[in-house]
């Protein structure tokens, strides 16, 4: 892949959170912010009181909409479309900054001639979004001295979501917004620590800090830090190893901290895969239903009963402290890696009895000497330490030790050099509705859950303020199968059927309904797509065709 995502790395925010409120513009697409990133949503509602113009694009009307001066109701998976016309009105009114474009960008041209055909009228047909009012969010958003954008899993739970992202690109570089502050391209991350994973190379083709593993200056200089041979080939994604499981090509899997037997699109498909294993080894704070299907279950500790670091959304990186032991058995996630490698080595002085402290629960290597070898890895974090974290907010790069850290990124120039603007065709995605099909599925959170709500419906209050699955349909769609509120439907698809309440409300438009996937016993993803982005690898759980039924 070329394009963008490439020259911004890591997908990770450009800016930073509180640069929110510098904002002239904000685009929020494809992100419920006030409900999955209430912290960041708060700030984006006070922007928009100061007067910032808060433009909304999701197929739902969500709480932001009620503070947004314009909002768009895309169809489910036509983001690629959308964004590729607004760049169209941006070039066609002369709106770019062209200043910017020739210093910055380069492929231009060819970018230019990629989205010619891309008229608001053309996507109109395409996301149901009056050509009227996409010129006016175009014009908008470039008029904006400091534009930005946010964007979350409608962007990138797609089969072209690393299209949608490099669309999105193409649009902060033509009106000049990355480097700026209160503007840039901010993907908000999701799990906690989960920016802390990508940097640490918790992706087959990197190695920590994104550098690539099949580089050979990198293999060189890993297999010098860690005293090893390295792999030439790099591993498999994720959401490969279900396939790779089937086609006996994977015996063994060691899962820590996911769920997949209920958060993995068309799950049952995961679900057997698992089941077929030699070896399932499950790491989790709780028996999930992932982990009851393991050979070997490990009991991990908390976030609060550790030591560490975690990266967030804006790539500060921040100091956690153990505050309460571990209970029973349950370790921290490092000390378990620790005591199974020192098996693996043959030192059994490294095994579970032998070196476990015995008022800390921990195996060294502990999380300060990981930090210290990190520093050695990655230029962008060589001049963090535990002793700085104390009284400073480090985001990366920061490469030595007087270095103040870096809060917005592409200030001058790209890692690339110029940033590269990808000609994107809009594809559409994997499945739509067809006769027997007739609607389009899009799934996501609620508030009060977190994913497979393993530990979330462990909690009194939260459980009982969002307690069941249900389905929002359109009150059109609703009349035409003779609902009444409330009533238990069944939601079938290609792969999956369920049981739940319908939640009728014109938060959805005709033709579309949305299932939160938190619930095990009416489980979205028994229905949903596992169908892949060719390059990400990132299944289309936002998008498939079911049909509802009135249970009788
Ligand atoms: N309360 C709570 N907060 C969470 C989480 C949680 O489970 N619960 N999970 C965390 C994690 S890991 C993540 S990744 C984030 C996810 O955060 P979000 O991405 O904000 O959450 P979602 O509900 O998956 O989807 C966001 C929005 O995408 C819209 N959408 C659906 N289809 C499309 C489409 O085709 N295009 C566009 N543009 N939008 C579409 C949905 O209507 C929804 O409003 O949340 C994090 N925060
Ligand atoms: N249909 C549909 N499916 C989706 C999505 C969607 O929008 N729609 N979103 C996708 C996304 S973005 C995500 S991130 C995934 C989330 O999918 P998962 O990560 O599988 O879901 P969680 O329920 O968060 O599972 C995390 C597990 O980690 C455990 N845990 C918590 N803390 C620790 C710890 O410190 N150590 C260890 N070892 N374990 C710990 C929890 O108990 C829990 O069982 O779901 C994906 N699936
Ligand atoms: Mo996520």
């Amino acid at each position: 892949m070329t394009g963008l995502v490439t020259v911004l790395g890591s997908g990770a925010m450009t800016n930073t959170i509180n640069g929110i409120l510098d904002s002239d513009v904000m685009l929020v697409i494809g992100s419920n912010t006030t409900e999955t990133h209430p912290i960041i949503g708060l700030r984006m509602l006070t922007a928009a009181k100061k007067g910032s113009k808060l433009i909304v694009a999701d197929p739902r009307r969500i709480k932001l909409c009620d503070s947004a001066t314009l909002s768009m109701q895309q169809r489910p998976g036509t983001d690629g479309a959308l964004i590729n016309s607004l760049c169209h009105v941006i070039l066609r009114d002369g709106l770019e900054d062209k200043e910017y474009i020739a210093k910055r960008a380069e492929n231009f041209d060819a970018f230019k001639e990629s989205i010619e055909k891309c008229t608001p009228e053309w996507a109109e047909k395409i996301t149901n979004v009056p050509a009227s009012l996409i010129e006016e969010v175009a014009h908008t958003f470039a008029k904006g001295e400091r534009a930005g954008i946010y964007y979350t899993m409608g962007i990138t739970q797609h089969t072209s979501g690393t299209d949608n992202v490099c669309s999105l690109a193409n649009l902060a570089v033509i009106t000049g917004n990355l480097g700026k502050e209160g503007a840039g391209l901010n993907p908000l991350r999701g799990q906690n620590n989960v920016q802390g994973a990508s940097d640490m190379g918790c992706n087959p083709s990197f190695f920590p800090g994104y550098q690539k593993c099949d580089d050979k200056d990198a293999q060189e200089k890993f297999a010098k830090i860690w005293d090893c041979s390295i792999t030439e080939k790099p591993g498999l994604m994720a959401t490969e190893m279900g396939d790779a499981i089937t086609e006996g090509k994977l015996a063994g899997l060691w899962i820590m901290g996911e769920n997949p037997v209920l958060s993995d699109p068309n799950s049952s498909h995961a679900q057997k895969a698992f089941e077929q294993l030699d070896c399932l080894v499950v790491q989790d704070i709780f028996l999930t239903e992932t982990a009851e299907l393991a050979d070997v279950v490990l009991p991990a500790a908390s976030f609060a009963e550790k030591d560490g670091t975690f990266a967030n959304t804006e790539r500060k990186v921040q100091r956690v402290r153990k505050a309460v032991p571990p209970p029973g058995d349950a370790r921290d996630d490092l000390s378990i890696i620790n005591m199974v490698s020192n098996r693996m080595l043959g030192n059994q002085n490294g095994g579970f009895n032998a070196t476990i402290d015995p008022v800390f629960h921990t195996v060294p290597p502990f999380a300060s000497d990981i930090f210290e070898e990190i520093t050695t890895c990655w230029i962008a974090m060589a001049g963090m330490s535990y002793d700085r974290f104390e009284t400073e907010s480090l985001a990366w790069p920061c490469p030595e030790k007087d270095h103040p850290g870096t809060p917005v990124l592409h200030k001058g120039v790209f890692p690339r050099g110029k940033a590269w603007l990808s000609a994107i065709t809009w594809n559409g995605p994997d499945e739509n509705p067809d006769e027997e099909y007739p609607l389009i599925l899009t799934t996501g959170r609620v508030l009060y859950q977190y994913h497979t709500g393993t530990m979330t419906r462990r909690s009194e209050v939260l459980e009982s303020s969002a307690p069941s699955a249900y389905v929002e349909m359109n009150p059109a769609d609703a009349e035409g199968l003779h609902l009444t509120d409330n009533e238990m439907v069944r939601a079938t698809s290609r792969r999956g059927k369920i049981e739940l309440a319908v939640r009728i409300t014109d938060r959805v438009d005709k033709g579309m309904v949305f299932i939160p996937f938190h619930y095990k016993e009416a489980s979205a993803n028994l229905l949903t797509n596992d169908a892949l982005d060719p390059k990400c690898k990132i299944p289309e759980a936002k998008v498939c065709a079911i049909k509802i039924e009135k249970l009788v």
